[in-house]
């Protein structure tokens, strides 16, 4: 395979260049394939659609953890749902304040693919003492769970196919129901500018699901075409959107980030006049 080409909208497709096929595999169920590329690193696609490069994944897992963990200020249980490739686990593996982080993941064979594809990724994070993985479905695990969370990060496909209950205001009732006073759930919400309808329908489904305060905030990956992606961001403390610089650096970044700093964080919740027009706000 010369190059690898994205199917994941109709009119609009971006081509990466192949190094080297690692792993291959199309069964009735999905298309897996994992390749080394000549500007993105490994590069791992699902169903034809670009999950994760090792070149830019810092990005998105940086941004899917910071903002929540920083904001909050007081994070010891988290949650995170998907995110089998084990970046969001790094991140947050970075906090010695983080008492334990339960992951769960649909497909036991996704983790153990990764580490053994892209273990740049998880970076030894699923040997952390604190990750407690659950093979589980994760809307079923949140309509159970008897645990509670300071942070919700739901780290999932797209709303096609199996990834569609996580986006659904069932979903995020019971994760709502899941989090501790002033807790924080972030979600993805796809790339606004190439399909803004899953901003809308997302952030109308977590206010459906009571959330005091709804908004969205932005991390710009590059393999994730369309600009901006923007993720979600539901609580009912207002007030963790309130934050300065100097607080968040008072707070402790962590030594090391490749994007996050504390005024990225704050300029990432700054949304374009057309997007204003569109989602409310
Ligand atoms: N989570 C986000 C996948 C997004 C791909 N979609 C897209 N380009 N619109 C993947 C797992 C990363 N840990």
């Amino acid at each position: 395979m010369e190059w690898f080409e994205e199917t994941l909208w109709p009119n609009w497709a971006q081509k990466i260049r192949v190094k080297e096929v690692l792993f291959h595999e199309k069964t009735a169920v999905q298309d897996l394939i994992v390749f080394e590329s000549w500007s993105w690193g490994r590069v791992l696609a699902l169903d034809g659609v670009v999950q994760v490069t090792t070149a830019d994944e810092f990005v998105y897992h940086e941004m899917m953890i910071h903002p929540a963990v920083l904001a909050h200020g007081r994070v010891e249980e988290m949650l995170i749902i998907g995110g089998g490739d084990g970046g969001c686990l790094r991140e947050a593996c970075r906090y010695p304040t983080i008492r334990r982080i339960t992951q769960v993941e649909i497909d036991a064979g996704v983790i153990e693919f990764c580490r053994r594809y892209l273990p740049t990724v998880s970076a030894g994070a699923y040997d952390d003492p604190r990750a407690r993985i659950v093979i589980a479905d994760g809307a079923a695990f949140v309509r159970a769970c008897p645990d509670r969370f300071d942070v919700i990060v739901v780290d999932s496909t797209d709303p096609r196919g199996p990834g569609e209950v996580l986006f659904t205001a069932e979903f995020y009732t019971a994760c709502r129901a899941l989090l501790r006073p002033g807790g924080i759930m972030v979600t993805q919400c796809g790339n606004p500018a190439i399909y803004p309808d899953e901003l809308v329908f997302t952030q109308e489904r977590q206010r459906r699901a009571g959330f005091a305060d709804v908004t969205y905030f932005f991390a710009p990956v590059p393999t994730y075409i369309g600009a901006n992606m923007a993720l979600g961001w539901a609580s009912d403390e207002p007030a963790h959107r309130r934050i300065t610089t100097e607080e968040l650096r008072r707070r402790g970044v962590p030594a090391g980030l490749k994007h996050y700093t504390p005024e990225i964080h704050l300029a990432a919740f700054a949304h374009p006049a057309w997007m204003i027009e569109r989602v409310g706000y």
